[in-house]
């Protein structure tokens, strides 16, 4: 490392807060991590330890106030990576293709992080056990970086975390970031917000289903890709989708590039070389035609505005006292008065000077 304290932060001068140990985390190898302060696991990551980066997403899961000071610190070391978002239906083999792509990009010598997102299964974990198995080849190189992670279904979920996790990655210097999701509803436009790059799975035989299953998302797709194209039906499901992809034409999401269509084998690894190129060949010309910083302005909005809604609303009520609070809620009921009026007193008293 040549900026060996590139935070300029003594590790000794942030204590951990006890209230932050994890003396009960099963992860014995990640005791001495988590002792660690935000500004010294920030460093340490920006060093490429896994094991901090690793520990900073957990914290930034769990939304504790480290994780978030660990971030601050990092964020300024990020925007250099490309973040290629994976969607497409359950059983698609979205996880068996970015085993794949995360070969072909280590064999270009670029360094890979995944984070795979369940939104479907709060309690199973079943598909985050699938991802882990799938990509287990990988689970010893150093230079990928494998994290899953279930939103359990609250709200901007996948789109906090992920975007929190690939902030972490991003400054630790992965060269692309890719984020596998089912494509569901909310969760599937995040992962599009939160990309450069947007690539859609399809497999053959969705026959009809294919129309509604598109409606939404076929708009927002840089690349598509065929997979399972071994599969009885892949021609047709093809036609069907160049048909599509040819009524969407002129309303391209970034004028000039034309999304391609891509046949793969994901266990085989045929066609990863044309994805991985079609992916280059996008952020390129993001790049040079003022796309990177767009979405990123984009991104940075919207997160800028939910944080603020949360502080703002944390603030009112920590001002609120608990007493003043429940006689509104009181009020309410007893309809002395209504909620509207009811919330613009606990603001305007937020407002007033202290
Ligand atoms: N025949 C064939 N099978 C495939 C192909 N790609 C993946 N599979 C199989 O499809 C199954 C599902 O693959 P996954 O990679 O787990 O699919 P996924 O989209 O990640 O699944 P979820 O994350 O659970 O939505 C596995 O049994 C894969 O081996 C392919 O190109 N051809
Ligand atoms: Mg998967």
């Amino acid at each position: 490392m040549d900026e060996p304290n590139r935070l300029g932060a003594r590790p000794e001068t942030r204590p951990a807060s006890p209230a932050h140990s994890e003396a009960k985390s099963s992860e014995g190898r990640q005791a001495g991590v988590a002792r660690r302060s935000p500004a010294e696991l920030a460093e340490r990551a920006l060093e490429g330890e896994q094991s901090a980066g690793a520990r900073l997403i957990r914290l930034l899961e769990n939304q504790e106030r480290d994780g978030i000071e660990g971030l601050k610190a990092l964020y300024p070391h990020g925007g250099r990576a490309h973040i290629v978002g994976i969607t497409g239906p359950p059983g698609a083999g979205k996880s068996t293709l970015v085993d794949a792509l995360i070969a072909e990009w280590r064999r270009r010598e670029r360094r890979v992080a995944v984070i795979a997102v369940d939104p479907s299964s709060p309690f199973s974990g079943g598909a985050i056990l699938g991802d882990r198995v799938r990509m287990q080849r990988h689970a010893t190189d150093p230079g990928v970086f494998i994290r899953s992670m279930a939103t359990r279904g609250q709200l901007g979920g996948l789109a906090r975390t992920s975007f929190e996790a690939s902030a972490v990655l991003d400054a630790m210097g992965y060269d692309v970031i890719l984020v596998e999701t089912v494509g569901v509803g909310q969760d599937e436009l995040d992962v599009v917000e939160l990309a450069h790059t947007t690539a859609v799975v399809n497999v053959p035989g969705l026959g009809d289903d294919i129309q509604a299953i598109k409606a939404g998302i076929l708009e927002v797709g840089d690349l598509f890709i065929l997979n399972k194209a071994d599969r009885p039906g892949a021609d047709e499901t093809e036609k069907q989708l160049r048909l599509m992809l040819h009524l969407r034409e002129g309303e391209e999401r970034d004028a000039g590039f034309e999304p391609p269509l891509l046949r793969t084998v994901a266990p085989r690894g045929d066609g990863i070389v044309e994805v991985v190129d079609a992916c280059t060949a996008h952020y390129e010309h993001l790049s040079t035609t003022g796309g990177i910083e767009r979405k990123t302005a984009v991104r940075g909005h919207r997160f800028l505005v939910e944080l603020v809604r949360e502080l703002a609303s944390e603030a009112v009520f920590a001002r609120a006292a608990a007493g003043e609070l429940a006689q509104l809620v009181d009020d309410v009921r007893a309809r002395r008065t209504d909620p509207y009026s009811a919330a613009e007193r606990l603001v305007a008293a937020m407002l007033k000077p202290s």
